[in-house]
Protein backbone atom coordinates (compact mmCIF):
# COMPACT_ATOMS: atom_id res chain seq x y z
CA UNK A 1 0.00 0.00 0.00
CA UNK A 2 1.65 2.83 -1.06
CA UNK A 3 -0.86 5.76 0.59
CA UNK A 4 -2.83 5.91 3.83
CA UNK A 5 -5.85 4.59 2.81
CA UNK A 6 -5.98 1.20 0.45
CA UNK A 7 -7.86 1.81 -2.57
CA UNK A 8 -10.22 -0.80 -1.65
CA UNK A 9 -11.52 1.45 0.90
CA UNK A 10 -12.17 4.49 -0.78
CA UNK A 11 -13.72 3.12 -4.06
CA UNK A 12 -16.19 1.22 -1.63
CA UNK A 13 -18.63 3.88 -0.58
CA UNK A 14 -21.83 3.09 1.43
CA UNK A 15 -24.39 2.05 -1.79
CA UNK A 16 -28.05 1.62 -2.15
CA UNK A 17 -27.07 -1.75 -4.76
CA UNK A 18 -31.16 -1.83 -5.77
CA UNK A 19 -34.46 -0.18 -4.07
CA UNK A 20 -33.71 -1.47 -0.27
CA UNK A 21 -30.63 -3.32 -0.62
CA UNK A 22 -27.94 -1.50 1.04
CA UNK A 23 -24.18 -2.40 1.22
CA UNK A 24 -22.25 -0.67 3.77
CA UNK A 25 -18.17 -1.68 3.37
CA UNK A 26 -16.27 -2.54 6.35
CA UNK A 27 -18.93 -1.81 8.67
CA UNK A 28 -17.70 -4.78 11.59
CA UNK A 29 -14.97 -3.17 13.10
CA UNK A 30 -11.90 -5.98 13.06
CA UNK A 31 -12.42 -6.83 16.63
CA UNK A 32 -16.31 -7.53 16.08
CA UNK A 33 -15.20 -10.02 12.94
CA UNK A 34 -12.82 -11.56 15.98
CA UNK A 35 -15.68 -11.97 18.10
CA UNK A 36 -17.19 -13.41 15.79
CA UNK A 37 -15.68 -15.99 14.05
CA UNK A 38 -15.01 -17.11 18.25
CA UNK A 39 -18.63 -17.35 18.17
CA UNK A 40 -18.78 -19.11 15.38
CA UNK A 41 -16.37 -21.44 16.50
CA UNK A 42 -17.93 -22.34 19.57
CA UNK A 43 -21.27 -22.95 17.72
CA UNK A 44 -20.01 -25.24 15.72
CA UNK A 45 -18.60 -27.46 18.61
CA UNK A 46 -21.59 -26.74 20.95
CA UNK A 47 -23.40 -30.43 21.48
CA UNK A 48 -26.31 -28.82 22.64
CA UNK A 49 -27.00 -26.92 19.25
CA UNK A 50 -27.10 -28.14 15.66
CA UNK A 51 -24.01 -29.25 14.24
CA UNK A 52 -22.65 -27.85 11.13
CA UNK A 53 -23.89 -29.88 7.85
CA UNK A 54 -24.77 -29.48 4.78
CA UNK A 55 -28.15 -29.24 3.89
CA UNK A 56 -29.87 -31.37 1.35
CA UNK A 57 -32.56 -29.89 -1.36
CA UNK A 58 -33.92 -31.57 -3.60
CA UNK A 59 -31.62 -34.61 -3.44
CA UNK A 60 -28.38 -32.40 -3.58
CA UNK A 61 -25.96 -31.59 -1.01
CA UNK A 62 -25.79 -27.70 -0.47
CA UNK A 63 -21.86 -27.01 -0.39
CA UNK A 64 -22.67 -24.58 2.02
CA UNK A 65 -22.08 -25.92 6.18
CA UNK A 66 -25.08 -24.56 7.82
CA UNK A 67 -25.51 -24.02 11.76
CA UNK A 68 -27.90 -21.97 12.89
CA UNK A 69 -29.36 -19.86 16.40
CA UNK A 70 -33.11 -19.62 17.28
CA UNK A 71 -34.55 -21.88 14.61
CA UNK A 72 -33.39 -25.06 12.51
CA UNK A 73 -33.79 -24.78 8.81
CA UNK A 74 -34.14 -27.64 6.62
CA UNK A 75 -36.36 -28.59 3.64
CA UNK A 76 -37.42 -24.89 2.93
CA UNK A 77 -38.80 -24.27 6.81
CA UNK A 78 -37.95 -23.43 10.29
CA UNK A 79 -38.47 -26.17 12.95
CA UNK A 80 -37.70 -25.53 16.66
CA UNK A 81 -35.57 -29.05 16.41
CA UNK A 82 -33.95 -30.98 14.35
CA UNK A 83 -35.18 -34.42 13.59
CA UNK A 84 -32.38 -35.31 11.62
CA UNK A 85 -30.29 -34.05 14.94
CA UNK A 86 -32.24 -36.68 17.11
CA UNK A 87 -34.69 -33.52 17.89
CA UNK A 88 -31.36 -31.15 19.06
CA UNK A 89 -32.91 -27.35 19.57
CA UNK A 90 -30.44 -25.07 17.99
CA UNK A 91 -29.05 -22.46 20.32
CA UNK A 92 -30.84 -19.44 21.15
CA UNK A 93 -30.06 -16.52 19.52
CA UNK A 94 -27.91 -13.66 21.91
CA UNK A 95 -29.28 -10.55 23.20
CA UNK A 96 -25.65 -8.74 21.93
CA UNK A 97 -27.22 -10.40 18.09
CA UNK A 98 -30.43 -8.70 18.50
CA UNK A 99 -28.78 -5.21 19.16
CA UNK A 100 -26.40 -5.58 16.02
CA UNK A 101 -28.76 -6.67 13.93
CA UNK A 102 -30.79 -3.05 14.92
CA UNK A 103 -27.36 -1.07 14.99
CA UNK A 104 -27.32 -2.51 11.51
CA UNK A 105 -30.64 -1.71 10.32
CA UNK A 106 -30.35 2.05 12.12
CA UNK A 107 -26.93 2.71 10.06
CA UNK A 108 -28.91 1.55 6.64
CA UNK A 109 -32.05 2.46 7.09
CA UNK A 110 -32.58 5.20 9.81
CA UNK A 111 -34.18 8.81 8.72
CA UNK A 112 -30.92 10.35 9.14
CA UNK A 113 -29.38 7.62 5.96
CA UNK A 114 -32.21 6.96 4.15
CA UNK A 115 -32.47 10.32 2.98
CA UNK A 116 -29.68 9.20 0.97
CA UNK A 117 -31.38 6.42 -0.77
CA UNK A 118 -34.13 7.72 -3.64
CA UNK A 119 -35.69 4.20 -4.01
CA UNK A 120 -35.95 3.00 -0.69
CA UNK A 121 -39.18 2.09 -0.05
CA UNK A 122 -41.62 4.37 2.44
CA UNK A 123 -41.63 3.37 5.56
CA UNK A 124 -38.69 1.50 5.82
CA UNK A 125 -37.41 3.68 8.64
CA UNK A 126 -39.55 2.44 11.09
CA UNK A 127 -37.79 -0.93 11.19
CA UNK A 128 -34.72 0.34 12.68
CA UNK A 129 -35.80 0.07 16.57
CA UNK A 130 -37.87 -2.83 16.31
CA UNK A 131 -36.19 -5.41 14.56
CA UNK A 132 -36.09 -8.54 16.77
CA UNK A 133 -34.34 -11.26 14.98
CA UNK A 134 -35.46 -14.68 15.85
CA UNK A 135 -33.32 -16.58 14.01
CA UNK A 136 -29.58 -16.60 12.50
CA UNK A 137 -28.41 -18.46 9.74
CA UNK A 138 -24.87 -19.26 10.18
CA UNK A 139 -23.39 -20.53 6.56
CA UNK A 140 -19.56 -20.99 6.30
CA UNK A 141 -18.16 -21.70 2.47
CA UNK A 142 -14.93 -23.37 2.05
CA UNK A 143 -13.14 -21.86 -0.96
CA UNK A 144 -14.85 -24.02 -3.26
CA UNK A 145 -18.58 -23.75 -2.22
CA UNK A 146 -21.49 -21.39 -3.45
CA UNK A 147 -25.32 -20.78 -3.36
CA UNK A 148 -27.55 -20.80 -5.85
CA UNK A 149 -29.88 -18.24 -7.02
CA UNK A 150 -33.55 -18.49 -3.84
CA UNK A 151 -35.63 -16.14 -2.92
CA UNK A 152 -35.36 -15.93 1.08
CA UNK A 153 -39.78 -16.83 1.37
CA UNK A 154 -40.02 -19.03 4.82
CA UNK A 155 -40.46 -16.08 6.65
CA UNK A 156 -43.57 -14.71 7.91
CA UNK A 157 -42.40 -11.32 8.55
CA UNK A 158 -41.57 -8.08 5.84
CA UNK A 159 -38.77 -7.39 8.08
CA UNK A 160 -34.91 -7.08 6.34
CA UNK A 161 -32.62 -9.20 6.62
CA UNK A 162 -29.36 -8.85 7.90
CA UNK A 163 -26.28 -10.39 6.52
CA UNK A 164 -22.75 -10.11 7.42
CA UNK A 165 -19.54 -11.44 5.72
CA UNK A 166 -16.29 -12.37 7.56
CA UNK A 167 -13.64 -13.93 5.96
CA UNK A 168 -12.58 -14.51 1.84
CA UNK A 169 -14.56 -12.32 -0.50
CA UNK A 170 -17.58 -13.45 -2.06
CA UNK A 171 -19.31 -12.42 -5.13
CA UNK A 172 -23.22 -12.08 -3.89
CA UNK A 173 -25.88 -11.90 -6.83
CA UNK A 174 -28.48 -9.85 -6.44
CA UNK A 175 -31.43 -10.51 -8.60
CA UNK A 176 -35.18 -9.45 -9.27
CA UNK A 177 -38.21 -10.59 -7.41
CA UNK A 178 -39.38 -12.19 -10.06
CA UNK A 179 -37.44 -15.04 -11.97
CA UNK A 180 -33.81 -16.60 -10.66
CA UNK A 181 -32.89 -14.92 -14.22
CA UNK A 182 -31.05 -11.66 -15.23
CA UNK A 183 -31.19 -8.86 -14.32
CA UNK A 184 -29.20 -9.16 -11.91
CA UNK A 185 -26.35 -6.83 -10.14
CA UNK A 186 -23.22 -8.55 -8.75
CA UNK A 187 -21.29 -6.86 -6.20
CA UNK A 188 -18.33 -7.98 -3.58
CA UNK A 189 -18.63 -8.86 0.05
CA UNK A 190 -15.77 -8.17 1.74
CA UNK A 191 -14.74 -9.55 5.29
CA UNK A 192 -16.91 -6.92 7.85
CA UNK A 193 -19.32 -6.12 5.30
CA UNK A 194 -22.96 -5.46 5.89
CA UNK A 195 -25.65 -5.93 3.34
CA UNK A 196 -29.83 -5.17 4.27
CA UNK A 197 -32.12 -6.08 1.84
CA UNK A 198 -35.83 -5.25 2.61
CA UNK A 199 -38.76 -3.67 1.13
CA UNK A 200 -39.25 -3.58 -2.38
CA UNK A 201 -35.82 -6.01 -2.37
CA UNK A 202 -36.78 -8.19 0.63
CA UNK A 203 -37.98 -11.38 -1.46
CA UNK A 204 -35.23 -10.38 -4.62
CA UNK A 205 -33.70 -13.80 -5.75
CA UNK A 206 -29.90 -13.88 -4.87
CA UNK A 207 -27.26 -16.39 -4.80
CA UNK A 208 -23.47 -16.58 -4.14
CA UNK A 209 -21.69 -18.12 -7.66
CA UNK A 210 -18.29 -17.54 -6.17
CA UNK A 211 -15.96 -17.46 -2.88
CA UNK A 212 -12.52 -15.72 -3.80
CA UNK A 213 -9.65 -18.17 -2.11
CA UNK A 214 -7.23 -16.01 -0.33
CA UNK A 215 -8.81 -12.70 -0.21
CA UNK A 216 -9.38 -12.48 3.87
CA UNK A 217 -7.57 -9.51 5.51
CA UNK A 218 -3.90 -10.93 7.07
CA UNK A 219 -5.21 -10.31 10.29
CA UNK A 220 -8.60 -12.30 9.58
CA UNK A 221 -9.01 -15.19 12.56
CA UNK A 222 -10.50 -17.68 9.88
CA UNK A 223 -7.77 -19.15 7.98
CA UNK A 224 -9.95 -20.07 5.15
CA UNK A 225 -13.18 -19.33 3.37
CA UNK A 226 -16.15 -17.50 4.63
CA UNK A 227 -18.58 -16.99 7.36
CA UNK A 228 -21.98 -15.11 6.72
CA UNK A 229 -24.18 -14.83 8.79
CA UNK A 230 -28.09 -13.42 8.35
CA UNK A 231 -30.33 -12.17 10.52
CA UNK A 232 -34.14 -12.61 10.00
CA UNK A 233 -37.37 -12.60 11.63
CA UNK A 234 -39.20 -15.74 11.43
CA UNK A 235 -42.62 -14.17 12.21
CA UNK A 236 -43.40 -17.83 13.63
CA UNK A 237 -44.55 -18.19 16.78
CA UNK A 238 -46.00 -21.97 16.62
CA UNK A 239 -43.50 -24.21 17.41
CA UNK A 240 -44.54 -26.85 14.63
CA UNK A 241 -43.11 -27.05 11.35
CA UNK A 242 -44.49 -24.20 9.19
CA UNK A 243 -44.23 -24.07 5.74
O1 LIG B 1 -23.76 -15.85 1.84
C1 LIG B 1 -24.44 -14.90 1.51
O2 LIG B 1 -23.98 -13.77 1.35
C2 LIG B 1 -25.91 -15.11 1.25
C3 LIG B 1 -26.51 -16.18 2.12
C4 LIG B 1 -27.91 -16.47 1.72
O3 LIG B 1 -28.35 -16.14 0.66
C5 LIG B 1 -28.79 -17.18 2.63
O4 LIG B 1 -28.36 -17.60 3.73
O5 LIG B 1 -29.98 -17.33 2.29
Amino acid sequence: MDSLFADSEINRPVREILPGVIHYPSWLSTEQQDFLVKKFFEWGSDSRGIPPHQPEIFGHKMSVRLTSLGWHWADYRYTRQAAEFGGASPLPVPDWMVRLGRAALADCYSENHASQWPRLGKGLTRWANSFTPDIALVNYYAPTAKMGMHQDKEERSDMPVVSLSIGDTAVFRAGNTLTKTAPYTDLLLASGDLLVFGGPSRFMYHGVPKVLPGTAPQDCRLDQGRINITLRETGLKDPQAQR
